[in-house]
């Protein structure tokens, strides 16, 4: 097992940057994230740049036919798959997508190891041989998609946010009676913009409950004109891992014509079970 000293310091922020093919090396890399000892693990070479190619063809031609969903119109963003946190409530019609969703990523990375597969096993071996699936919906034989994939046009950004604001989303009242209350995720790079679409990560960081507080309505929103900030741009083929639960962040506008493909999925603790959940 490697000890913390293997993590380095990128402004506030610790980071452990490892290859793919040495994670099973790292087995407490997720506790010491949990823990709030590191703040983002980076993965390389998640896939390969060749891997990737045919698959973002595929991408940009829409190919398979996945299910697309918007971000709101001004953030210039899609999914192929649906986001819990823009859903509605009771997520009408969701579980019913699932198996043609999971399907069709295959579909779309055929010649390249499956994308729920080669993520899950990566994450796994980075918590001690837990596993991360895709959270069991609230009716018998339902599950959530493990992820969805992104695109973010020219001009695409996220704004500012603490993903574990999202609790307090309509779409999340069956995650909140399943999941513990803190969240990170993983954001895997399927191209990078020329430039810009960088996941900016903000010195400022709440509990999960005071996350809670600044999403209700009328809430004071932390103004980021003055944090110190650390921007990752993750080249394609490679994945971040970050505390994005307690961790202000964002994605910064993307600059150029080439879109940002990721795949990005939110995570958490079952509530029972020594198991985890990813969803998207
Ligand atoms: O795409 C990224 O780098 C981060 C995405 C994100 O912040 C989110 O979906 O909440």
């Amino acid at each position: 097992m490697e000890t913390a000293t293997q993590a380095s310091e990128v402004g506030f922020v610790q980071v452990l940057d490892i290859d793919a093919d040495q994670a099973c090396r790292y087995p407490d890399a997720y506790a010491r994230l949990r823990r709030g000892a590191l703040q983002a693990i980076v993965v390389r070479g998640v896939y390969s740049p060749a891997q990737l190619a045919p698959v973002l063809e595929r991408l940009e031609r829409h190919d398979p036919p996945f299910v697309q969903t918007w971000f709101p119109e001004k953030f210039r963003s899609w999914f192929y798959g649906v986001n819990v946190n823009l859903s509605e409530p009771g997520l009408p019609g969701y579980f019913e997508l699932e198996d043609a969703f999971h399907a069709q990523l295959r579909q779309a990375f055929a010649g390249a190891p499956p994308l729920v597969e080669r993520v899950s096993a990566i994450l796994s071996a980075l918590d001690d041989g837990r596993p991360f699936l895709a959270p069991p919906g609230p009716r018998p034989d339902t599950r959530y998609l493990f992820t969805t994939l992104r695109g973010h046009a020219e001009g695409g950004y996220i704004p500012p946010h603490f993903d574990n604001e999202q609790a307090l989303r309509p779409g999340f009242a069956h995650l909140r009676e399943i999941v513990e209350a803190d969240m990170s995720s993983f954001v895997l790079t399927l191209s990078m913009a020329q430039a810009g679409g960088a996941l900016e990560v903000f010195d400022c960081r709440c509990e999960p409950g005071d996350a809670r507080m600044i999403s209700a309505d009328g809430a004071e929103r932390p103004r980021i004109d003055d944090l110190a900030s650390v921007a990752f741009r993750v080249p394609a083929g490679d994945m971040i891992i970050v505390d994005s639960g307690r961790y202000l962040h964002r994605v910064t506008p993307v600059v150029g014509a080439s879109r940002r493909w990721t795949a990005c999925s939110f995570i958490a603790r079952a509530q029972r079970g020594d198991v985890n959940y990813c969803w998207g």
